[in-house]
């Protein structure tokens, strides 16, 4: 075990973390805000790059943004490490942040202690979908879990509903060259993300480390049910084809068919849109998403089916007429034991309490690990809040878990 002098590395984070959720790193002040091609993520990647090129890294960033930093000449083998520095649009200081900052954390320690382990750090573009809908965007493009069609016509800006290629291009990316990201993961002999819990196991157990042997799959899709936007006073009950109650009726039936369903199966709606959303207007129309998740594939997909079925069901039953649109799904996804037994054989030379643990947050890793022998470290955050300004995690234990990942590595190269 590299005797790491933790209260160093403490006190790095914690400044890296303070840097970052200052001004000039987020699009508004009540939380942090920032996604692909917006200026704060820009000074994002910038602060990461002049970090990593004092260590003697060299930065580059894949053809879509994805950044990739390495201390050994392209084509030697290399372990990964990272995460993402984007944030959800409500988002925390810490999510995903925090593990790009342990895995610079990982970097400065094996400078400083000379071990000359063979590192990448990467930090993934667009994970939690912020700019564009699509979560883990960077890590399935690089996976080549989208198509051309997707990146050219499909995924959209939320702000202003172009197209990801025409942002991409007007960043100064070229998407065109988009299959080439998949080359970032050629060298990798494995990888460990660092990553906040995002719910409260660890806290309510007692212990600061949480090892991941695997990631809970997902479907994201949206629901559109059209009806007809009636005056609220003048028009009857009997007359109405209010898809509001389409909207309600669901949101209840999913509620039910997750609980149902058992093993870890969760189902949520998220956003919902009503047009024209006016107090004394039925709405004419109504657009809801819906996020399904669990460990076991047949489980949450299982539900995702039944709930499309009900809400087309429902709304027929009521005279209009319901789409469902699948925006995405990822398998759940199991990671690598070697890598897990590492990190478990370094946790516990700490002396510090661990935990293994499965995530119920998607992460990039689920992508990494179709090619790469993948793990996960989890350190606790505050009562679990987390996708809100809240979120609250220590440095303390980052530290901590650089000290395991960059031993564990040390024990798999
Ligand atoms: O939603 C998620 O699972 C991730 O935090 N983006
Ligand atoms: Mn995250
Ligand atoms: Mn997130």
């Amino acid at each position: 075990m590299t005797a790491i002098d933790r209260e160093r590395s403490t006190a790095r984070i914690a400044g890296d973390l303070e840097t970052l959720s200052g001004p000039g790193y987020t699009l508004t002040h009540e939380a942090i805000r920032r996604y692909a091609y917006t200026p704060p993520y820009r000074r994002t990647l910038d602060y990461f790059t002049r970090e990593l090129e004092a260590l003697g890294f060299t930065v580059t960033e894949d053809p879509v943004g994805t950044l990739v930093a390495r201390n050994r000449p392209p084509g030697e083998p290399v372990f990964g490490v990272g995460s993402h520095c984007d944030s959800n649009r409500n988002g925390g200081r810490y999510d995903g942040t925090m593990g790009v900052v342990t895995a610079l954390e990982v970097c400065r320690l094996n400078e400083e202690h000379g071990l000359g382990l063979p590192l990448q750090l990467i930090s993934f573009l667009e994970e939690e979908g912020s700019g564009f809908g699509q979560m883990l965007l960077g890590s399935r493009i690089m996976l080549q879990r989208v198509t051309e069609e997707d990146l050219r016509e499909r995924f959209r800006a939320l702000d202003d509903g172009r197209s990801f290629w025409e942002h991409a291009e007007e960043a100064g990316y070229e998407p065109a060259r988009w299959r080439e990201s998949s080359r970032v993961l050629d060298d990798l002999t494995g990888w460990i993300e660092m990553h906040i819990e995002q719910a409260r196991v660890l806290q309510d157990t007692g212990n600061r480390i949480g090892l991941v042997h695997a990631i809970a799959g997902y479907v994201h899709a949206d629901v559109h049910v059209e009806g007809r936007g009636d005056h609220a006073g003048a028009t009857p009950m009997d007359l109405r084809l209010d898809p509001t109650t389409v909207l309600a009726e669901t949101v209840l039936e999913l509620e039910r068919l997750a609980v149902a369903a058992g093993r870890g199966t969760v189902g949520t709606v998220g956003e919902i849109e009503v047009d024209p959303g006016l107090i004394n207007a039925i709405a004419s129309r109504v657009r809801f998403s819906l996020d399904i998740r669990g460990p076991e594939d047949d489980a949450y997909r299982g539900v995702a089916t039944a709930i499309g079925s009900f809400a087309q069901e429902a709304a027929r039953r009521r005279g209009m007429e319901a789409r469902v649109t699948e925006r995405q799904t990822l398998p759940a996804t199991p990671l690598d034991t070697r890598i897990v037994g590492a990190l478990e054989e370094a946790a516990r030379a700490t002396g510090e309490p661990f935990m293994r643990m499965h995530s119920g947050a998607a992460h990039d890793t689920m992508c990494v690990a179709e090619r790469v022998p993948s793990a996960m470290v989890f350190v606790p955050c505050k009562d679990g809040i987390s996708h809100h300004p809240a979120e609250e995690a220590r440095p303390a234990d980052a530290a901590l878990a650089a000290g395991i990942i960059l031993d564990a590595i040390a024990a798999l190269s």
